[in-house]
């Protein structure tokens, strides 16, 4: 246990507690990281100082998905501590995510707060190379312009369990991705309200993840021109509703085009930084991936990898769904999604014979720059047997998806083209 208390970056997070309760508190985060552990919460929560309590600083959370409307009904669920769960491609048709279908992906716990839906004392503090520092009520963000845009989401990892060799980490097939509709205060906003300095080069993002292992609470970055970008926003409400608890109550960040990690959810601290963040989760293999191609199965030096920003290219087939059967000669609808990162899509082509021949689907626009496009079409297959489905999406710097999955040592931004097999009977 002590040496869990010792790890350094844990005290960044407990900077606001004084440092005469400091050491009693860490003293007492252990025991009742036990308690917890042994399904006594109630008890373990006597052990803790109230007014710590009380100041929303309680660093032990108690796994419980359920508190948090977890797992959504029909959910690929990996892991339950912390909650990772993802959908097949067939229930992600909808144009807009619903949010019951969208996935959750999270390093740590959730925290009490956004399981609460508390308010209470919270704060998002913009410090660092900004000239007047910030620390923003809801009501103060809430008298920030709002916009509203509907962004894909996907977990960097997102197809982690199609790479060959199987790579560590969370197995995601092809469902941690989703398409709602956030709404929210435009970073820059913030950012230009709080004066950012020449120096600035990324922000720092903390949330309110506490880590049951006394683990560094999980931080991630944007470079201060993505940062800037109109379309980056400190999201308050996922399709219409306050943000859910899964998803980053009270506030997260929506970084559109680039990887889920850096929509930092839980949001408390935007800290303006004059180099590249330099947290746990930005270092060594953390989000990188290797500057060249290398072999399937080779690691390369931690010097060769470089941080992952935005997606590549991608599409999904949401109908049919995978293994079903169809007579001879009947129509079969073909549907989907594609996106691009921060490219456009171009086409979304389709194949039924392994790749020999393709044809062009119809490509529908999305609402606006960084939702998905729609894709759809009509087969018809004339003769029994089996088939799949290829779709490949391209973008419009003739980029497109790969045949087979290019390997890194992580398992990131995984974008082979998606086969969905289906029968034919006479
Ligand atoms: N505070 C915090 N923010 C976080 C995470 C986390 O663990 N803690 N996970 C990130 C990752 S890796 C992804 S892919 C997205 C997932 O967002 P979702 O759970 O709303 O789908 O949240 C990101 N934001
Ligand atoms: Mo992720």
């Amino acid at each position: 246990m002590k040496k869990r208390m010792s790890k350094p970056n844990f005290t960044d997070w407990l900077e606001t507690v004084p440092d005469s309760t400091r050491r009693d508190f860490l003293a007492k985060l252990g025991k009742s990281t036990l308690l917890a552990g042994l399904g006594m919460f109630g008890a373990g929560c006597e052990a803790v100082d109230r007014g710590l309590l009380d100041r929303g600083l309680m660093p032990i959370v108690l796994e419980n998905p359920q508190a948090a409307g977890l797992p959504k009904p029909d959910m690929l669920v990996h892991t339950e501590q912390p909650f990772n769960g993802e959908f097949a491609p067939h229930l992600l048709n909808d144009d807009v995510t619903p949010t019951e279908r969208h996935f959750v992906r999270n390093n740590s716990g959730i925290p009490e707060r956004a399981i609460n839906k508390d308010l209470r004392d919270w704060q998002l503090v913009i410090d660092g190379e900004v000239h007047k520092e910030l620390a923003l009520s809801m009501d103060d963000l809430e008298r920030f312009p709002q916009v509203t845009i509907e962004v894909v989401v996907e977990c960097a990892g997102n197809g982690r369990g199609l790479f060959l060799p199987e790579v560590s980490g969370t197995p995601w097939q092809r469902g941690a991705v989703a398409c709602s509709e956030w709404t929210g205060v435009r970073l820059r906003d913030v950012l230009q309200a709080a004066g950012v300095k020449p120096s600035a080069v990324y922000t720092g993002n903390y949330g309110g993840d506490v880590p049951n292992d006394g683990s560094e609470p999980f931080s991630r970055d944007i470079p201060i021109e993505k940062a800037m970008d109109a379309h980056t926003l400190i999201a308050l409400k996922m399709n219409g509703e306050t943000l859910p608890a899964a998803h980053g109550f009270p506030a997260r960040l929506i970084v559109p085009g680039w990887i889920g990690s850096a929509m930092q959810k839980w949001l408390n601290r935007i800290w303006v930084r004059d180099r590249v963040h330099d947290s746990g989760k930005m270092s060594g293999y953390s989000y990188r991936i290797p500057a060249y191609p290398t072999p399937p199965g080779h690691k390369p030096p931690a010097e060769d990898m470089v941080i992952a920003t935005a997606w590549q290219v991608k599409s999904l087939i949401t109908q049919p769904q995978s293994g079903l059967q169809f007579d001879a000669g009947t129509p079969i609808k073909v549907r989907g999604h594609a996106w691009a990162g921060e490219n456009q899509v171009d086409k979304v082509m389709i194949s039924t014979d392994f790749g020999l021949q393709w044809q062009e689907t119809r490509l529908i626009p999305p609402s606006n720059t960084y939702a998905w496009f729609h894709w759809e079409t009509e087969l018809t297959l004339a003769n029994r047997g089996y088939y799949e489905i290829w779709a490949r999406a391209y973008d419009d710097t003739g980029a497109a998806q790969p045949f087979t999955q290019p390997w890194n040592p992580k398992g990131y931004l995984g974008n082979v083209i998606h086969r969905v097999p289906i029968s034919i009977i006479a």
